[in-house]
């Protein structure tokens, strides 16, 4: 396993290797070209797993520096409403092969500012 470690431009969500202190809240995989399910929703700091592959790179429209190819555990610190997108097969917006996350709270509940690690097996 080698293990990148990024900073992050954009507060509000990070990449984690593996499990963090509160585990994966929620895992969205890929069936023909759609993410299942498309929508889900958590609580600011816990982490979402999405299915990605090097036919199917990750991207997250809020933070263009987290893009993966491989299976990505990403951790929403900040409430609000997130879309990603497959890079082959969709775009920012909810266009295409794209799913959201939605992470309770009141706006602004956390702020972020770090690094986020973008594990590779
Ligand atoms: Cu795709």
């Amino acid at each position: 396993m080698r293990t990148f470690l990024l900073l992050a431009g954009v507060a509000g969500l990070v990449l984690a290797p593996g499990a963090n202190a509160q585990g994966i809240a929620a895992t969205v995989g890929i069936q023909d070209f759609t993410y299942t399910p498309a929508a889900v929703s958590i609580q600011p700091g816990q982490t979402v797993a999405i299915a990605a592959a090097a036919f199917h790179p990750l991207r997250v429209d809020a933070n263009a520096a987290i893009a993966c190819d491989t299976n990505c555990n990403v951790t929403f610190l900040t409430a609000g409403t997130y879309t990603y997108f497959c890079f082959n097969h969709g775009g920012p917006g909810g266009v295409g092969m794209a799913g959201t996350v939605t992470v309770a709270g009141a706006a602004g509940d956390s702020v972020f500012a770090g690094t986020m690690e973008h594990t590779v097996l």
